[in-house]
């Protein structure tokens, strides 16, 4: 335990690519390797709080990389206070505009400040937020892509086997029977006891996201239909969601918790799934679980499974975590799985650690 305040007194910003194992295929673009961007918060403690981002595209590396710089510098010697960086560094960029990859270098942030502060308490993050470490019951999210539908059985049972009951499917192929014939090869594939989610990826209009939904309902079984169109259009989701019997489910694109709350006023989805780099890191994470239970709406996670977690784990209307591995080939020690669930770990902080081996190898520069 360290109760002296804890200062920050550097951050280090690295970026990496890592393989990944399975390609995704999704109906708004590829990701076949994972862009990450380290963070080191280094305190005056001789404790380090970290986190990463995900860049989406090796291209987004550079430019998230020198936004997370620029913001370390006015950071150093600050006390780590996850709540007076938040205002801070929002105060700091209002003209500049606090959305996207602005946004993500402040969540990025936010997330190993709040790992240093767990770690000063000596507590996993989930009991420095006021919880305990439990299961956190998750889906696989990793593959199943627009592939072709012959090769989807396959895919989708070898995703089972790694011990889980729950995957999602990404439509949005050119014809809807193209994503009633995959959606068929999958169920066939997993059987009636599993879950099956699926993500059109913000692919269809709203006219054609009422026909394929009303072709989910009709097919039966599908436990959500994940960002049907434009992840902001949000009168266009809500007529969708009044159209389809199938529950909607959005929010990784959520800018913050203030365009959360707006997707919330517009009532047009059933579920949420914020991002933790797109809603403010734990911080914003916090405020927009507090929204959900306002709006008594369940909410999941989208990627970021390690830090996702903690955080499900003290969200009022927790639902499901999505789970990825695309952080493992860099991480100390990747997450476990166990029966469907995550385990987190009884360890301070938010259990994110380099394996600086492997960072040494993937590094982007
Ligand atoms: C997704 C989003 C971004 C990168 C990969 C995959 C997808 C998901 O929308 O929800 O997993
Ligand atoms: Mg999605």
């Amino acid at each position: 335990m360290h109760n002296s305040p804890l200062n920050i007194r550097a951050i280090r910003v690295r970026p990496v690519v890592v393989p990944m194992k399975l390609p995704l295929q999704t109906a708004s673009g590829a990701v076949s390797t994972a862009p990450l961007v380290l963070i080191d918060m280094e305190t005056t403690a001789g404790i380090t709080g970290r986190a990463y981002l995900f860049a989406i595209g090796r291209p987004f590396l550079k430019p998230i990389v020198a936004l997370v710089e620029a913001m370390a510098e006015l950071l150093v010697g600050d006390p780590v206070a996850p709540f007076e960086i938040e205002r801070k560094l929002r105060q700091k960029h209002a003209l500049l505009g606090v959305h996207n990859i602005v946004l993500f270098a402040i969540a990025g942030l936010d997330m190993a400040a709040w790992d240093a502060h767990a770690q000063a308490l000596g507590l996993p993050l989930v009991t420095a937020l006021g919880g305990r470490p439990r299961p956190v019951r998750a889906y696989n999210s990793k593959g199943l892509g627009i592939m072709p539908v012959k090769a989807l059985g396959r895919e989708a049972e070898g995703l089972l086997k790694e011990g889980f009951s729950a995957v999602k499917l990404r439509l949005g192929r050119p014809e809807a029977r193209e994503d009633l014939a995959a959606i068929r090869a999958v169920k066939k594939a997993i059987g009636a006891e599993a879950t099956l989610m699926c993500d059109f990826n913000q692919g269809l209009t709203v006219n054609e996201a009422i026909r394929r939904g009303r072709m989910i309902d009709d097919e039966g079984g599908m436990h959500w239909i994940e960002e049907p169109v434009r992840a902001d259009d949000f009168e266009g989701i809500a007529r969708i969601a009044d159209e389809v019997e199938t529950p909607i489910q959005i929010g990784e694109n959520f800018m913050g918790p203030e365009q959360m709350a707006q997707a919330l006023e517009a009532r047009c989805c059933d579920f949420v799934m914020p991002d933790a780099q797109r809603i403010g890191g734990v911080t914003g994470w916090m405020r927009a679980a507090a929204l959900a239970q306002g709006a008594g709406l369940e909410m999941s996670s989208h990627l970021f499974s390690e830090v996702s977690a903690h955080l499900l784990a003290v969200t009022p209307t927790c639902h499901w975590l999505e789970y990825v591995d695309w952080a493992d080939p860099v991480l100390k020690a990747p997450l476990e799985v166990k029966k469907g669930h995550v385990i987190i770990r009884d360890e301070p902080g938010s259990g994110v650690a380099w394996d600086e081996k492997a960072v040494k190898k993937y590094l982007a520069r």
